[in-house]
């Protein structure tokens, strides 16, 4: 295992931050998955939103999808304004460019969760899969959040 790959896990394990280690600027393909929280719905039954911010080294990299095994299906979403609206719509392609980073938050792209496991609740944690195009899968734990504790709504 090289050492981009030890720090990354050790840092997911118990911060989801990757602050202090080194960066990994030469080499193979890789995306962190930085900040991955989620909020779950107000009423019961109703999707929870994730949020996380991607950055990528080495290559522009797509991320292809979000899964979760404490989830029955997770979507991958945008927000946008129409009509005077909020309206959410797939989001089609989600590229990270190399070097740069792409943010999943309130009020805009995020992870639709359908059917979480009733025992996922506020202050503990869900595992995230990310799936993406010319760079390795990353896992996280994910914060709960319950609704509401981030200002405005979905
Ligand atoms: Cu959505």
């Amino acid at each position: 295992m090289d050492m981009r790959v030890t720090c990354f896990a050790a840092a997911a394990a118990l911060t989801l931050s990757l602050a202090g280690c080194d960066r990994p600027a030469t080499g193979e393909p890789v995306v962190e998955v930085e900040e991955a929280w989620v909020r779950l719905p107000a009423v019961p039954g109703r999707p929870a939103a994730g949020y996380f911010t991607l950055r990528a080294y080495n290559a522009d990299i797509r991320l292809v999808r979000v899964q979760s095994g404490d989830a029955e299906r997770v979507e991958l979403h945008d927000t946008r304004m129409e009509d005077g609206v909020m309206r959410m719509v797939p989001l089609d392609d989600a590229v990270i460019p190399q070097g740069r980073e792409l943010s999943f938050e309130p009020g805009g792209a995020h992870a639709m969760l359908f059917g979480v496991a009733d025992g996922v609740r506020p202050g503990g944690r869900i595992a995230l899969t990310f799936t993406f195009e010319g760079a390795p899968p990353v896992d996280v734990q994910a914060e709960v959040r319950a609704a509401g504790e981030d200002g405005h709504g979905h």
